[in-house]
């Protein structure tokens, strides 16, 4: 197991991505094996606080009839939906108050899967003087994929916690995997 306090610096930023209700099993869109990433993260979270570590979370926040469901053409079934349970949070991420929120799949055009896409989140970065950024969270092949590699286009280093993160496919997860380290993200365990 790798010790986060060893490896969170000063800019150094951690990203969770999407750990809502429904992309876990019993739930809209379930991620096989999601809840073995809880305590993963936890134990980040809690180095990151340690440490002043800037914390992020961004959520999937789509509207009725998003784009991206089975129903409009997309590819999946209706999930995350404003305001419902399903959108929130899992109850046993620790969050802390002062995590930043970002929010994303709201627009009516197009799905946004990259927590960079028309966020303004690259910007809150700059201002926090971050210039490195963990990640872990959901899904290793959608989300998590699309957001790691937006963040090196930004010129961030990155940084994947495997065992933070679920494919929906696992054949689509080995992919992301390959093209993270083609774009020069650091993998690390746990
Ligand atoms: C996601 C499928 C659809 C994700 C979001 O957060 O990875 N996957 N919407
Ligand atoms: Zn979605």
């Amino acid at each position: 197991m790798t010790e986060p306090n060893t490896l969170l610096k000063e800019h150094h930023g951690l990203l969770i991505v999407d750990v809502q209700n429904d992309f876990f099993p019993g739930w809209e869109l379930p991620v096989e094996g999601a809840q073995n990433i809880i305590p993963v993260l936890n134990r980040w979270i809690a180095a990151a606080q340690a440490q002043k570590i800037c914390i992020y979370a961004s959520r999937d926040w789509h509207p009725v009839r998003h784009p991206s469901f089975k129903e409009q053409g997309g590819l999946w079934p209706v999930h995350c939906l404003q305001d419902s349970a399903g959108a929130r949070f899992h109850p046993d991420l620790n969050l802390p108050e002062g995590t930043v929120k970002i929010t994303k799949g709201v627009r009516f055009d197009q799905d946004q899967n990259s927590a960079f896409d028309e966020t303004g989140f690259a910007e809150q970065l700059k201002r926090d003087t971050v210039t490195h950024l963990w990640v872990g969270g959901l899904a290793l092949d959608v989300c998590v994929l699309a957001t790691v590699l937006d963040g090196r286009k930004e010129g961030l280093e990155m940084r994947l916690i495997r065992k933070a993160t679920k494919p929906v496919e696992p054949t689509g997860g080995e992919e992301a995997l390959q093209k993270m380290r083609e774009a020069a993200v650091l993998i690390v365990e746990d």
